[in-house]
């Protein structure tokens, strides 16, 4: 029988909703829209070491398109975000990467989770690629912008180089795509995830969103929208629709956090970073 945990539904223009979910039912509600995130109080603070420490996880290092954001291991929205050769380049690097992680991050506490609670398999392309399962991440002070990870969204189809992006529109069938991030450590202030009611549909509206939000009149546009800032404690597992533009606030401390996207593909949930 699935465990049934304490859980908190934000969405825009309420207050968060108590009740009791399953991790399933939690995706399965992001997934059917009508909520922006939702926290689930999975674990107790103090076994959250284990779940961080050993070698499941290669070592951290700084994300290549957020710098005060640091990841172990390579990153699709960087991936995404390059174009001809230097496409093909960053997608052997990746799927290399994935090929050599993938089976000591089936060892990790984070993918044997979801691996158990939503029978989550891996993003494959052909007969051996795999994209990497999960990641662990580090958040911290941002001197040069309000957010440690400043606006985005993410979705498998996002490809600048549409030509040569392997994942079209669709292959996430409904084209949504959900965020799951178990928090490990807060940062001193608290610093959580400021969602904004504003989904853009393609990478060219991301392009033109996220130059409109970091240019001079971008504060407005952000104020102007609804948004709605869901705050984890360590512990707490943040289920969160990417799709919707999202920001991490700025951490006064380092925040340290493990995740993966989550598609529906091919009759399961497919877990990737
Ligand atoms: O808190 C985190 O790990 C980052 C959340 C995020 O931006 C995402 O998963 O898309």
């Amino acid at each position: 029988m699935a465990e049934v945990y304490e859980a908190e539904v934000y969405s825009f223009g309420g207050q968060p909703v108590k009740c009791s979910l399953t991790y399933r039912q939690a995706v399965e509600r992001i997934r059917d829209g009508g909520a922006a995130a939702i926290l689930l109080d999975m674990l107790e603070p103090d076994g959250l070491d284990a779940w961080w420490a050993g070698d499941a996880f290669p070592d951290v290092v700084r994300h290549r398109n957020f710098p005060t954001a640091a990841v172990s291991g390579i990153a699709i929205g960087g991936v995404q975000r390059l174009e001809g050769a230097n496409l093909v380049l960053g997608l052997i690097d990746y799927f290399s990467y994935a090929a050599r992680v993938n089976e000591r991050l089936r060892e990790s506490e984070f993918v044997k989770l979801c691996r158990r609670e939503l029978g989550a398999e891996s993003v494959r392309i052909g007969a051996w690629g795999e994209l990497p399962l999960a990641s662990r991440r580090e958040f911290v002070k941002n001197h040069d912008g309000p957010y440690s990870v400043p606006p985005h969204c993410d979705a498998v189809h996002f490809g600048r180089d549409k030509a040569n992006w392997p994942f079209k529109a669709g292959f996430s069938e409904g084209d949504f795509q959900i965020s799951s991030v178990l928090t490990v450590g807060e940062a001193e202030n608290d610093a959580g995830i400021v969602f904004w009611d504003l989904k853009p549909g393609t990478r060219p509206e991301l392009d033109a969103l996220m130059a409109e939000v970091s240019g001079p009149g971008g504060g407005a546009r952000l104020r102007d929208a609804r948004s709605v800032t869901v705050r984890a404690r360590a512990g707490q597992m943040t289920v969160l629709d990417t799709r919707l533009l999202h920001a991490v606030e700025q951490c006064a401390s380092p925040r340290r956090t493990i995740g993966a996207f989550l598609i529906w593909h091919d009759g399961c949930w497919r877990m990737f970073h």
